[in-house]
């Protein structure tokens, strides 16, 4: 968040994959903002007034509101379109919504029901954690995603447009883009894949290099940008995780 007058609201618990999508776009783009935590779970009327699908996050301003984190990122582009977060190449960019479509939907159900086990239900609803359903997700559910990211999104092909910035590499430019122009040049589709597995570095799951190398890759060059990095900080650091632990566990 910058010192200028705040352009909106977005509302949602940071811990949400969807709100940490958004809160990279607008960090990427400088867009000056107030942040309100709504947990999913404990939705006022006046929230619920704001978010007919009853979901995190939404983009509020005083004449509108806007609900839907892919919504919500098109908008910012449109709002203030340098810099981008969208290739402008057309097979690039419809591949990247694609992208982002998927991590919104087949990575996050892969990924969040192991981050709300170990840190929803024992520190927020004060539960015990099914710890055999999170080996469950993570024997049969997270590894045929990952197997997918790694040799489809992460490898140039048909269903990857050859443009994009994260494709060639694993994305280790993302971060020597970033780090040399100190801002952007992260696109819409990596940071919606990043964002769903920082929930599982959270909680010790690492992605495993032996396995997965251009996914390890792709998430290490992704932590140390400069604009993800801060947010992940602060949210480690909120959830008492040290760094040295989410790369140590797995
Ligand atoms: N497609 C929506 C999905 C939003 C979503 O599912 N948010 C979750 C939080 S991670 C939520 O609010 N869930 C509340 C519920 O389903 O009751 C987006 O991209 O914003």
């Amino acid at each position: 968040m910058t010192d200028a007058a705040p352009e909106g609201i977005l509302h949602g618990v940071v811990f949400a994959p969807y709100v940490r999508k958004v809160r990279v776009v607008l960090a990427a783009k400088g867009i000056a903002h107030r942040h309100v935590s709504v947990m999913p779970g404990a939705m006022d009327e006046e929230f619920l007034a704001i978010s007919p699908m009853r979901k995190v996050p939404v983009w509020e301003e005083p004449d509108f509101v806007l609900p839907d984190s892919s919504a919500i990122c098109a908008y910012l582009e449109r709002r203030v379109p340098s810099p981008s977060v969208y290739p402008a190449d057309a097979r690039a960019f419809a591949s990247s919504l694609f992208w982002e479509e998927y991590a919104d939907t087949r990575l996050v159900d892969a990924c969040e029901p192991i981050f709300y086990e170990r840190v929803v239900r024992p520190h927020v609803l004060r539960q015990t954690g099914n710890e055999e359903l999170v080996q469950r997700q993570l024997e049969e559910v997270v590894p045929p995603v990952f197997d997918q990211l790694e040799a489809l999104y992460l490898t140039p092909g048909r269903l990857r447009a050859a443009s994009s910035p994260s494709s060639a590499s694993g994305g280790a430019e993302i971060a020597a883009a970033g780090e040399a122009r100190g801002t952007a040049a992260i696109e819409i589709s990596a940071i919606a894949v990043w964002s769903p597995i920082v929930n599982l570095e959270h909680v010790g799951v690492v992605v495993d290099p032996a396995r997965w190398p251009r996914l390890a890759r792709f998430m290490e060059a992704m932590n140390v940008h400069p604009l993800t990095r801060p947010i992940v900080a602060k949210e480690r650091a909120a959830l008492g995780v040290r760094a040295a632990d989410a790369a140590d566990a797995s």
